[in-house]
């Protein structure tokens, strides 16, 4: 069976493994940012309300993450915290893809997934404080928090555990009929691990309604993708068990809705799995804790400055006539969301003692 036509993308040559040099490293992904502009070319338009639904939920997302690196910074969260902030279209095309009964599941850098499925911003961010109201009752933290009313099934440590997991999801979708899908996101450094070839195998072997989403953001905590991988097409991953896969801008929420909607159809209509590699950055570093040496601050400014998820939204707005000042409205209206969330989880009570003997196997 022929693959379906490809999506508005940006091919990436391949890497030469050999460069040992640091500067040459960096100079290299410096290189591979993506490129300015409105977007991919060749892209479907949004209509206005697309366009502003996905500024409002990036919007969130990315003031949320802020918030939270604040509170990080203040000691009101424990533990890690991995910051999803660059990423934000990702989450949200895909999103807009989805129907409600599809299931998403991720790993550690998982707030804008949660938010972009639909949990409340006060109970994930009372969940980073500890607080009896989070999703995990103040005992999950940042990686560990679950919905089933949004099937969002985790916020995983493991580096692509999930991966497994996801698979399962799509087994089970297929095993009971329906027509859901599984949504399987994970890292470039994450396509390294075996579960996830081993996952591969099955999910083509069993025509599973799978879709892979490797969000390639260029580094696993401080080691980049040139050092860490063979092939850095992470599209091609799937060649030897058959899948197909595209590389998608995942700065431009459109062209990653418009890559959704395809790997969608692919799954609903029992072809098997697909892959989407997001080519994507993130702005902050790997957790609160990275000073974030191996790369330059020029390279961070030069993917910020030229091809920010939420600034290609807010420029195509003002270019069709939207104002300054409706922008700025619904910036305040989503910084008023987080800013109530953030007062709810400092304030709210913690779980009470006893809480350490519920929801643990003995
Ligand atoms: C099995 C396992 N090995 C190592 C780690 C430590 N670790 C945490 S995150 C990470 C890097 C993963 O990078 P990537 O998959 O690219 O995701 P990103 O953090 O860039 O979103 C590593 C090695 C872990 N959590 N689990
Ligand atoms: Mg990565």
């Amino acid at each position: 069976m022929a693959a379906p036509k490809k999506s508005p993308v940006k091919e990436t040559g391949q890497e030469t493994p050999k460069e040992t040099a640091k500067e040459n490293r960096q100079e290299k992904a410096s290189e591979k940012a993506p490129e300015q502009g409105n977007g991919s070319p060749n892209v479907p338009e949004f209509t206005r309300e697309q366009e502003l639904s996905a500024l409002r939920d990036m919007l969130l997302i990315r003031r949320f993450e802020e918030k939270a690196g604040q509170l990080y910074g203040m000691g009101a969260i424990g533990g890690f915290c991995h910051l999803y902030i660059g990423q934000e279209a990702i989450v949200v095309g895909m999103q807009m893809a989805l129907k409600k009964g599809d299931q998403v599941i991720t790993g550690y850098r998982d707030h804008g997934h949660m938010l972009a499925t639909g949990m409340e911003a006060k109970g994930v961010m009372a969940e980073l404080t500890g607080r009896h109201a989070g999703y995990s009752r103040g005992k999950g933290g940042s990686m560990h928090m679950f919905s089933k009313a949004e099937n969002f099934f985790g916020g995983h440590g493991i580096v692509a555990a999930q991966v497994s997991l996801g698979t399962g999801l799509a087994f089970a979708n297929h095993y009971r009929g329906n027509d859901f899908v599984s949504l399987t996101y994970f890292g470039d450094g994450a396509a390294n691990q075996g579960q996830v070839y081993e996952s591969f195998n099955m999910a083509e072997l069993w025509k599973l309604p799978v879709i892979y989403i490797i969000e390639n953001n260029r580094y696993a905590m401080g080691t980049s993708v040139t050092r860490s991988s063979a092939q850095t097409d992470f599209s091609k991953r799937g060649v030897s068990f058959n899948i197909p896969g595209e590389q998608v801008d995942g700065m431009d929420v459109r062209a990653v809705k418009a890559a959704g909607d395809m790997a969608v159809a692919w799954c609903r209509a029992g072809k098997g799995p697909f892959i989407l590699e997001m080519q994507t950055y993130r702005y902050r570093g790997h957790s609160m804790s990275d000073p974030a040496k191996y790369r330059t601050r020029e390279e961070v400014d030069k993917v910020r400055h030229d091809s920010d998820p939420i600034e290609q939204v807010r420029n195509r707005l003002l270019a069709a006539n939207m104002s300054e000042q409706d922008l700025k409205a619904i910036d305040a209206e989503v910084r008023e969301i987080v800013n109530a969330a953030a007062d709810f989880a400092q304030h709210a009570p913690e779980p009470d003692a006893a809480e350490l003997w519920t929801d643990v196997y003995r």
